[in-house]
């Protein structure tokens, strides 16, 4: 029997995510826009985030209808959308509505670069000496969750609405669509870890946020730890009561469902793509690029350059392994895939610096006249040239101080093909709950033995890597994308019918 926390483990049918709610519109609000217009010179180009959580539910909204609610982020949003801020997507053969909800730079500074990622996102990976948890912050924060609330409104009227709100940018929107609309349907899926109470303490609008995420009816996490985490700050602070083993909350006469529901990735798309010839050609140009081995083995690293994945202590291992085991030295490449992000935020433009720094610093102690032990490659790479990386690498190296889920580490298990790798995985990413018995384990912090485990999966042989990669696959097939927004829906539908039926009672 599964006693996880509000456990939503169903079979693997067939349900489409087509029509997902019966009389009931769809609006999907997150931060970032699955499409942005951007003006070059005298032309408008259209440019579709790939990868990530927008290009997965972007053919859920092509199939469903509705309306998707985000930040204008383009320099010519304004001027393809029509009075309402609304413009039809996808380009090609336009489905549903993008509603974009414009911002001043002084919103921006504070909602999104302040209160967002200087205390939310630092508060939820447990980092609390990086939170700057500022006044301004969190008025901007309050007032542009407002204004999304009434973008949602403008658009619909919530009663007869689905609304899904993605992530830690919107903890009070809900609670302000349900002001004006007690009988909306709101729900929410957090994408990072929620932390333990000592930890969500330290944040000083801790009950105002819990308030706002109860305002929804259904509350989905990647794990049902964080889903534990949730229930326990809300029974120390709130006048609640908390049904842990059910992940049920009374509060404010209504009834609110805590949920884990793992995010997956399109395992059979990054799959496909692994084997295409594009990837192949994508090697190619790689190799072109960049100084990468004829012969030698390959590890990659593939993040964001965010202080959470652990990327200095990772280059320390491989510093400590080209130290210990001088075998590896000529031998072993490491490709560290870098995007830049959140570059106005000083701790951001830290990692930055430091990773290059230790790059530089570690190529110049061990690099030879043939050989380059770290190669960084910073440039937005197609979903090809990813796929065909990841193909490549002998091993993958994921070792986040705190991750909600990490979709690195399951599109690297996606896209092996003939002989496989290893991936090595640190216990603190959401992902090692489903991938961690066949991965091989490594404490971030601990350096000496991080190294001795990439020594590990270097030695390791053909045939135990096949057995742990079969499992790992078969776990991030079954539980891909579509299994994910499945179960999501499934429970919406759920609850929605439990309502219709105490209404109608
Ligand atoms: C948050 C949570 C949770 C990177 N470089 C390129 C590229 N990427 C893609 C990767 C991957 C994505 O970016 C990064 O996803 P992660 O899951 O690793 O991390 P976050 O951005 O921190 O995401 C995280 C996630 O939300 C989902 O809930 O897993 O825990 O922190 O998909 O492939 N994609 C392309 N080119 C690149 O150069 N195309």
């Amino acid at each position: 029997m599964d006693n996880s926390v509000g456990a939503t483990s169903e079979s693997n049918d067939s349900t489409s995510t087509a029509g997902a709610f019966e009389n009931r519109e769809l609006i999907l609000v997150s931060n970032r826009e699955p499409y942005v217009h951007e003006r070059d010179d005298e032309e408008i180009r259209v440019v579709k985030p790939e990868g990530g959580l927008t290009s997965a539910l972007d053919p859920m909204m092509a199939s469903t209808g509705g309306t998707w609610v985000a930040w204008a982020s383009g320099d010519a949003d304004d001027e393809v959308s029509d009075e309402n801020g609304c413009v039809r997507v996808p380009p090609d053969s336009p489905s549903y509505e993008l509603k974009r909800v414009f911002l001043t730079d002084e919103q921006v500074t504070n909602y999104y670069y302040g209160y967002s990622n200087k205390v939310l996102w630092p508060l939820c990976h447990s980092d609390t000496a990086k939170m700057e948890p500022k006044a301004q912050f969190w008025r901007h924060y309050r007032e542009t969750n407002r204004q999304f609330a009434e973008a949602i409104r403008e658009q619909t009227n919530p009663s007869n609405a689905v609304i899904w709100f993605q992530d830690y940018h919107f903890a009070l929107a809900p609670r302000y669509v349900r002001e004006a609309s007690p009988d909306a349907f709101c729900m929410q899926f957090w994408h990072i870890p929620w932390p333990s109470w000592d930890v969500f303490q330290s944040c000083p609008q801790y009950d105002e946020l819990l308030d706002g995420l109860l305002a929804n009816d259904l509350l989905g996490f990647h794990l049902d730890q964080y889903c534990r985490n949730f229930l326990d700050c809300v029974s120390r602070t709130l006048d609640a009561e908390v049904d842990r083993e059910n992940g049920r909350i009374r509060y404010d006469g209504r009834t609110i469902r805590v949920a884990a529901f793992p995010l997956g990735i399109d395992a059979a798309e990054r799959n496909a793509l692994a084997q295409s010839t594009e990837a192949d050609e994508q090697w190619e140009s790689l190799r072109e690029s960049y100084p990468l081995p004829e012969d030698g083995r390959i590890a990659v690293g593939v993040d964001r350059l965010d202080y959470t994945k652990g990327i200095e202590q990772r280059l320390a291992a491989l510093e400590h392994l080209w130290e210990w085991y001088p075998e590896h030295r000529e031998q072993l490449t490491y490709v560290q895939k870098a995007s830049e992000s959140r570059s106005r935020i000083e701790e951001y433009q830290q990692v930055q610096t430091n990773v290059k720094k230790k790059i530089e610093q570690i190529n110049d102690r061990f690099e030879t006249e043939n050989w380059q032990p770290v190669v960084y490659v910073d440039d937005y790479l197609p979903l090809s040239a990813l796929a065909a990386l990841y193909r490549e690498a002998d091993v993958c190296l994921v070792s986040s101080l705190r991750d909600g889920m990490n979709l690195v580490a399951k599109e690297y298990v996606a896209s092996q093909v003939d002989e496989p790798g290893v991936l090595v995985l640190s216990e603190l990413v959401g992902a090692h709950e489903e991938l961690g018995e066949s991965a091989l384990t490594v404490h971030p912090n601990d350096t000496e033995s991080f190294a001795a485990t990439i020594q590990q999966a270097l030695a390791m042989e053909p045939s135990e890597r096949s057995t742990r990669m079969e499992t790992m696959r078969q776990q991030v097939e079954s539980n891909d994308i579509d299994a994910w927004k499945r179960n999501v829906l499934r429970q919406a539908n759920k609850i929605l019918e439990q309502k219709d039926e105490a209404a109608t009672a």
